[in-house]
């Protein structure tokens, strides 16, 4: 008796599992690999009765239920409401909690349960809340993602997911100097981002070619510095308020802006803006070419101090997060002698913004104030004085990490000064481990950068972000030891019907297993 009720039970687990894909079944698609999933047996489906329930009537929480539900309607064509919940437990619903959870789940971890009975998602802060909210979107089919609408069945296996990061800091870098991007497009890579749990965007704001952010008390910046971009077409730049629209943006979706004004190389945009920035009084010519290492602020003047103290004042102001970025790469025309002192000015002028400095490894050369933080890129050497003046690292290796590298020599733009960097390659290392000298505790995390010089539209911008990116989040979330790229490259090829329904353009790379047919 007890034996066929058993057999009965598992002919009904393997009778809903026919219509599920085995990797959905075990939910081990989820990309960041999750720490730990344990299957359950059933399956919860999706209906129109569905509610979103979140603890208790806090903005915030509704706000992250509305942004599930925004999610699921417009492919469900549903129509879910999101409400408080009332303490009772209907089933069927997707309840969103904040509640005491085991601490090693951290500031960004999530205890997922889905029973055919109903998912409840718990956190002790709203960003796990919203980690947690991915992770249910992955697990459902594709299709969710369509912004039309499409016919179901919308089921998610059952199992509990267990889940937290390795690394608290876990980002992107969009240059917008060498070509512009519109906000949309920020936003739209804030989207895509957010999907794989990254949680920061550095904008890279200024350069040779380009200033992008409006500055009121220096108005020329953008007007004459922010006119023209790499190839000599027109610019562009972000007036304040849609820097802060960005900055919000970013925010619902637990991302932090760090904004960087690369000082004191990098600048030909500001020093063809005022003449009184250039140590001969004379503004130079605007540059559309993607030379380096060409231009500098002039150290010796007091005005420059008075630039960047006002240029970093209006942009602190703008900026909820801790960090502003200064660069510090590639001053090759600025003298060592003055490099330094210059280099620990700005720190205090950040410091004194109630700001902490990020900069390129260069920066390491000074003396680092004891909240500074350093980006490896290049000079292991760099980062490595950094760590000894107990700065952590942010890792950022060009060699595996620059979304700006090509895939191999037919790859239409981007450079390969650091190499190629097929996908396995991008995906195929450990922060903590790369460097000798550099370990996990000495690094904050870990940041993919996309150089523009050769990228010029989200089209471009896809092809080289995609499929590289969900990489680099798992690389940032995910223990070194729970990542094989042979296991992985099966989770990567489980997400071209994701990228599809998205319509991202992404690079088809021959090394990994794509599903022969991607459903439209
Ligand atoms: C080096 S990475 C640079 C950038 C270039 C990039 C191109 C860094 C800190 N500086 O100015 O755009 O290479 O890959």
């Amino acid at each position: 008796m007890l034996r066929s009720f058993a057999l009965i039970g598992l002919i009904s687990i393997s009778l809903n599992a026919t219509a599920i894909s085995p990797v959905r079944l075990s939910g081990a698609g989820v990309i960041p690999k999750p720490v730990s999933v344990t299957p359950a047996n059933g399956v919860f489906s999706l209906t129109e009765k569905c509610s979103i329930v979140v603890s208790g009537e806090s903005a915030e929480l509704m706000q992250l239920g509305k942004f599930l539900a925004g999610k699921l309607n417009p492919s469900t064509g549903f129509g879910l409401i999101v409400k408080p919940s009332d303490g009772t437990t209907q089933a069927g619903n997707i309840s969103l909690l904040l509640g005491s959870v085991d601490p090693k789940l951290g500031d960004e971890g999530y205890l997922l349960t889905v029973k055919p009975d109903g998912i409840k998602l718990v956190a002790k802060n709203p960003a796990g809340l919203f980690n947690g909210i991915q992770t249910i979107r992955q697990l459902l089919p594709a299709k969710i993602e369509q912004s039309g609408l499409q016919s179901g069945p919308w089921t998610i296996p059952a199992m509990t997911i267990r889940d937290f990061p390795q690394y608290s800091y876990r980002g992107v870098m969009l240059d917008v100097a060498r070509h512009f991007f519109q906000v949309e497009d920020v936003k739209r890579y804030l989207d895509l981002i957010s999907l794989y749990k990254m949680n920061v965007m550095h904008l890279h704001l200024s350069d040779d070619q380009g200033w992008r952010i409006e500055i009121k008390k220096w108005p020329k910046l953008t007007q004459t510095g922010g006119s023209t971009q790499v190839g000599g077409e027109k610019g562009g730049f972000y007036t304040q308020e849609q820097y802060a629209d960005i900055v919000k943006y970013a925010a619902e979706r637990y991302i932090m802006i760090i904004p960087e004004i690369d000082l004191p190389g990098h600048t030909n945009a500001a020093l063809a803006s005022y003449p009184e920035l250039n140590c001969n009084e004379k503004a130079t010519e605007l540059y559309t070419g993607t030379k380096v290492g060409f231009s500098s602020l002039c150290t010796g003047k007091e005005i420059t101090y008075q630039f960047i103290k006002e240029v970093l004042g209006e942009i602190a102001a703008l900026t909820p997060g801790p960090y502003l970025h200064i660069g510090g790469d590639e001053s090759h025309v600025t003298k060592l002698e003055d490099y330094i002192p210059f280099v620990n000015r700005v720190q205090q002028i950040v410091n004194d913004l109630g700001k902490q400095v990020i900069g390129w490894d260069e920066i390491a050369l000074s003396t680092l104030k004891p909240n500074s933080f350093v980006q490896y890129w290049a000079k292991a050497d760099n980062a490595l004085k950094g760590v000894k003046q107990g700065a952590k690292v942010i890792m950022s290796p060009a060699a595996n990490a620059y979304l700006d590298m090509q895939y191999d020599s037919t790859t239409k733009f981007g450079l390969n000064w650091a190499g190629f960097i097929e996908v396995p390659k991008g995906y195929n290392w450990n922060p903590a481990t790369l460097v000798p000298g550099i370990g996990k505790a000495n690094i904050l995390g870990v940041e993919a950068p996309l150089w523009t010089e050769t990228i010029t539209n989200m089209k471009e911008l896809e092809y080289m972000v995609f499929p590289r990116l969900p990489g680099y989040a798992e690389i940032g979330w995910s223990a070194p030891a729970a990542r094989k790229w042979s296991e992985y490259k099966t989770r990567l090829a489980g997400q071209a019907e994701r990228f599809r329904a998205l319509q991202i353009g992404y690079y088809p790379s021959k090394l990994i297993p794509w599903p022969a047919t991607v459903p439209e």
